[in-house]
């Protein structure tokens, strides 16, 4: 059975929703970013990091999501089969983690990305990140045009993927998803969706931690 450690609010809630709509049993365990608990398992401090059974390690959100694919072909949640279909799985995949997840960086810790300390500094940054993070939400509301799904076709990982960046844009942006109305509908198709309700949930603390049935 695999342990997957997240952090709430994090990249990490992709593979807990593909843990959840996969069905197999697996752990699912809290930590905090830096922790000594998230330390001893992944030196790089960073979440999702998934564990299996023998000891083997995975971290990188998009490897785990992958493998889990792999693992799991009854799932059906590759988002496609055959040479193009893969490659376009991996083309989004790649996208989110290259080109959206690191636009919010600036937002999140824009003391990273300055070295002066003043407010109006960090501010500047944090602006500059809006920018960069409404440009990729543009790319990705031009692909949901006709499209239930990011890869069209049925839910797959790559949708699991987009949706904690969803919530941190709508959170996060001055206007919210108001410009991406098709990022809006993709959002409120999964966070509608049972597994991912529960999986939100137990992120959440309002349901039992710890192993999850399927
Ligand atoms: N490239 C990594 C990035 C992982 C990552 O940065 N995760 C964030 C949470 S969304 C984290 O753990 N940050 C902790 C830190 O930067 O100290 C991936 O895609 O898994």
């Amino acid at each position: 059975m695999p342990t997957l450690y997240y952090a709430v609010g994090a990249c990490s809630l992709a593979p807990h929703i593909a843990l959840e709509w996969i069905g197999a049993p697996y752990e699912a365990v809290r930590v905090k970013y830096g922790s000594s608990d998230l330390l001893a398992v992944n030196p790089a401090g960073a979440v999702p990091t998934l564990q299996e059974n023998d000891g083997w390690l995975l971290t990188q959100c998009g490897a785990i999501l992958d493998y889990l694919v792999s693992k799991h072909p009854e799932a059906g949640l590759a988002g496609g089969e055959g040479l193009r279909a893969r490659a376009e799985a991996h083309r989004w995949s790649a996208f989110l983690t290259s080109d959206v997840h690191a636009s919010f960086w600036p937002i999140f810790m824009p003391g990273r990305y300055t070295s002066d300390k003043s407010a109006a500094a960090r501010q500047a940054v944090v602006e500059a990140g809006h920018t960069l993070v409404a440009k990729q939400f543009g790319i990705l509301e031009r692909q949901l045009v006709r499209r239930n799904y990011i890869l069209g076709g049925d839910r797959s990982v790559i949708d699991a993927y987009a949706f904690p960046m969803i919530r941190w844009a709508n959170k996060l942006l001055p206007t919210g998803l108001e410009d991406y109305p098709n990022v809006k509908l993709l959002h409120d198709r999964i966070a509608a969706d049972p597994a991912v309700q529960t999986v939100l949930a137990r992120e959440a603390g309002k349901i039992a931690h710890g192993m999850s049935a399927g």
